[in-house]
């Protein structure tokens, strides 16, 4: 008998659970571009033709080892719409004894697959996802009984469990964690290599004109497609950062620079979270890096803690507090999204420069993320459901497994302190010290209150003062709020006037 195996869009790995068994000469792979999955939030137009691209290539690739590929493009007359559709149609097409799912990332799909069983009236088997290096299983276990998650223990115990970069029990370097060394500013006239490109071939231009032509009114640019569309190529790209970048990805991790959208990140999110990389040889390559004195210890060990610590953990979380985790708002945040996140066009230079990047590459580095686009939307008050779907559209690595814990708990807070120990809220100084852009902005940072003040200066303290009742208690704002305390009347009725003003004058999205 048959079993039809489906493949989504972001499980492009022939190690996928959903393929380990299969038997090529009977067995077959579906893989469908549906509407469903292009629309349920309107992805930018890149993130759409990446994951196209990739997803073709993928089933070449199936094809060519001898495997049976049934695979529904977007603009197929017969194309059913949505992933049930498409395997109703394959179920009742062929004689099928069972279908093979690997778990989706989302939560929204894996309770339409749940029910495929009794909706589709055969066997339906979901297996775990184990890509990622924590089973859904052990992270329930290692969070049982804690009020509040911490990801540092966390990390610890997955650097023991893995054994990585570890001397012994003890830490390599004598620390699990070298931040310390990782907060250089940027220099001008830095040389920072350019990232590598791919040009299209003609399978991924045939899907950039037919993204050109479908999701036209999709948010986003397509113009000058580079993205890594196979393994091989995926590959290469980790390749070129372990050599090119590695070195210099701790001290300027959180440097931020003028018209340098890709800095010395790894630009792999795309790559590991659709499965063309996996974790574990990315943190292989960079141990390997350490090992034979290629890259500094600081940037490898900060590195690793992105990929074995935060996102392993943020995915824990995901699974562990879905569904109520997309609903909470600890400040009762209302505000409607302002429009320029759609359109860039504001005087905040920052924000201009975060906003551009990502609709030209769908990618915008963490601390554009965090410490810009966040930032403002927490200090403003921005509603979490809308600050979460417009991160979920705008970046090509983001499905909601690991958007909705970064923007709903670690900027925005709306968690109430359950991911983070407290609220990444800074001032245009952070900006200031950590990029080029405020000597070019159009606002001053070093004023602190009036027209041409910097507005996250303003905005920070009245974020405080909001919020004074929720966030008092907390100790890592202790000493802010005794700041606050000594400012006097007119100070603070300056900074709610100019909060209020900017707020109000903001056109919606
Ligand atoms: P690098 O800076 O080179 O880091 C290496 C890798 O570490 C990343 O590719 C990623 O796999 C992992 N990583 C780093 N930080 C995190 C983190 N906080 N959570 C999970 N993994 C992490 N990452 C996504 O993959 N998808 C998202 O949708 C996403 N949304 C984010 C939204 C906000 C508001 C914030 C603050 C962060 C978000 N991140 C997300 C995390 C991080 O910003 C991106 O992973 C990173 O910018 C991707 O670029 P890079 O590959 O160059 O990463
Ligand atoms: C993001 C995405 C898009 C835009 N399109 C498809 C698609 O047409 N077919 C598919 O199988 N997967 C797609 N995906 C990825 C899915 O949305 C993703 O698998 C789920 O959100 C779970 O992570
Ligand atoms: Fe951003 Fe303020 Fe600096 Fe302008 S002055 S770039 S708004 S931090």
């Amino acid at each position: 008998m048959t079993v039809l195996r489906l493949i989504l869009g972001d499980q492009l790995s022939h190690q996928i659970a959903s393929l380990r068994d299969i038997h090529i000469d009977t067995d077959i792979v579906l893989m469908a571009e549906v509407g469903a999955e292009v629309t349920y939030v309107k992805h930018h137009k890149r993130k759409i033709a990446f994951l196209f691209a990739a997803m073709r290539h993928f089933a070449d690739e199936l094809r060519r080892a001898g495997t049976t590929v049934i695979y529904r493009h977007l603009d197929d007359p017969d194309n059913g719409g949505s992933l049930e559709s498409e395997v109703k149609q394959a179920i009742a097409a062929r004689q099928i004894s069972k279908l093979v799912v690997t778990m989706p990332g989302e939560y929204r799909l894996m309770e339409i697959m749940k029910s495929w069983q009794s909706t589709l009236g055969i066997v339906v088997e979901l297996r775990e996802d184990d890509r990622f290096l924590c089973s859904l299983d052990k992270f329930a276990t290692w969070a049982d009984g804690r009020r509040q998650l911490r990801m540092d223990f966390f990390y610890r115990d997955m650097r023991r469990d893995y054994n990585i970069l570890m001397d012994g029990s003890e830490p390599i370097g004598g620390k699990w964690n070298f931040d310390s060394d990782n907060r250089e500013s940027p220099k001008a006239g830095m040389v920072i290599p350019p990232p590598l490109q791919f040009a299209p071939d003609d399978m991924t231009s045939d899907v950039l004109g037919l993204v050109a032509a479908r999701c036209a009114d999709h948010f986003g640019d397509l113009d000058d497609f580079g993205f890594a569309v196979t393994r091989q190529q995926a590959l290469a790209v980790l390749d070129h950062f372990i050599d090119q970048r590695l070195p210099d990805f701790g001290r300027y991790q959180d440097a931020m620079l003028l018209d340098e959208p890709w800095l010395y990140h790894s630009h792999i999110g795309f790559y590991l979270n659709a499965g063309l990389l996996l974790p574990a040889e990315v943190i292989a390559a960079a141990e390997t890096a350490y090992h034979s004195g290629r890259a500094p210890l600081n940037s490898v060990e900060g590195f690793i803690r992105q990929i074995l610590g935060w996102r392993e953990f943020v995915r824990g979380i995901y699974w562990l507090k879905m569904p109520g985790y997309a609903d909470l708002n600890f400040f009762e945040a209302e505000r409607d999204l302002p429009e320029f996140f759609w359109t860039g066009n504001t005087k905040m230079l920052c924000m201009a420069q975060a906003v551009d990047a990502t609709r030209k590459y769908a990618y915008a580095h963490h601390i554009q993320r965090l410490m810009v686009l966040g930032n403002f939307a927490l200090l403003a008050g921005v509603a979490p459901s809308q600050v979460n779907a417009w991160f979920l559209i705008v970046y090509a690595d983001a499905y909601e497994w690991v958007e909705l814990p970064n923007v709903s708990g670690m900027v925005l807070f709306a968690d109430g302190g359950y991911l983070a120990s407290k609220p990444y809220a800074a001032g245009g100084a952070y900006i200031n010290r950590m990029s080029n852009y405020c000597r070019e902005c159009h606002y001053k940072v070093s004023q602190k209150n009036g027209a041409a003040a910097c507005p996250f200066n303003y905005l920070y303290w009245d974020f405080l003062i909001r919020n004074r009742p929720k966030l008092q208690d907390n100790a890592r704002l202790g000493m802010m709020y005794r700041s606050l305390d000594r400012m006097d009347v007119e100070k603070i009725a300056a900074i709610r006037h100019d909060a209020d003003q900017f707020l109000a004058a903001l056109p919606e999205a």
